[in-house]
């Protein structure tokens, strides 16, 4: 019988790796379809007509777009080894915080990685805050015991593997080892887990690849427009 789920991912999408990391950490088996997503294949188009991005996750030939939300139906339809914890405030929690370091810390993360002067200034320092109040959660409570990996540490996996780049690419510092140990703590212990460990892009082809949309980025969004006369 032909494999029931089916996941429309791109090689270096944060997005689309918390969606993989969760269907390995359940055993669910399924095929894996690389998008061109500068050349979207017309299933992509037809299976998230409304932001046509990637991950789209096909189960029973129903698709379901948006990462977060595709982490929850993994949780609900595959209810091997639970992401989200069974208590209904530490699930409001881990919801809140991941999409709090989504809004406040992905987003500026990528504008001061593609931006220049006040722009990069302004953005790196939001990102600085958002990783204070991250930083703070995380002292707090663990999220990462043992070998079981949660809701949020696929959530915020990227802060551990993409954002370096990033910071790389963007000539820039956000991550401080020393002002922010609880994180450095989480970072070493998620990086170390045979199923993240394993499931990760080469970091040599992330950075040529993220410093073409830094690039691209600039020019179209960043960019200042020649003074109109
Ligand atoms: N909020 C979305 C973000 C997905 C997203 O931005 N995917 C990118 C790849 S990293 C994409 O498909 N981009 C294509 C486009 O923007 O047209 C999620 O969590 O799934």
């Amino acid at each position: 019988m032909a494999t029931q789920v089916k996941l429309f991912g791109f090689w270096c999408s944060p997005f689309s790796f918390r969606v993989e990391w969760a269907l390995k950490l359940k055993g669910v088996d399924y095929d894996y379809i690389e998008e061109d997503i500068f050349n979207k294949s017309s299933t992509l188009l037809e299976l998230n007509p409304v932001h046509k991005k990637v991950p789209v996750l096909v189960h029973d030939n129903k698709g379901i777009s948006e990462s977060f939300v595709i982490l929850e139906y993994a949780d609900e339809t595959w209810e091997q080894n639970p992401l989200l914890p069974k208590d209904p405030y530490v699930r409001a929690t881990a919801r809140f915080w991941a999409k709090f370091a989504e809004e406040k810390l992905l987003y500026a993360a990528c504008t001061a990685m593609c931006s220049k002067g006040e722009t990069k200034e302004k953005a790196v320092k939001e990102s600085i805050e958002a990783l204070e109040k991250i930083e703070g959660e995380f002292k707090e409570k663990k999220h990462f015991e043992g070998e079981s990996i949660g809701y949020l540490d696929l959530a915020v996996g990227w802060i551990a593997y993409w954002l370096p780049v990033w910071e790389e690419v963007g000539s820039m510092q956000i991550f401080n080892q020393e002002k922010f140990p609880a994180i450095t703590a989480w970072i070493a212990k998620f990086l170390s887990h045979p199923v993240i460990k394993d499931n990760l892009p080469p970091t040599d082809k992330m950075h040529v690849y993220f410093e073409g949309r830094r690039d691209e980025m600039y020019n179209n969004y960043f960019k200042p427009k020649p003074e109109e006369n």
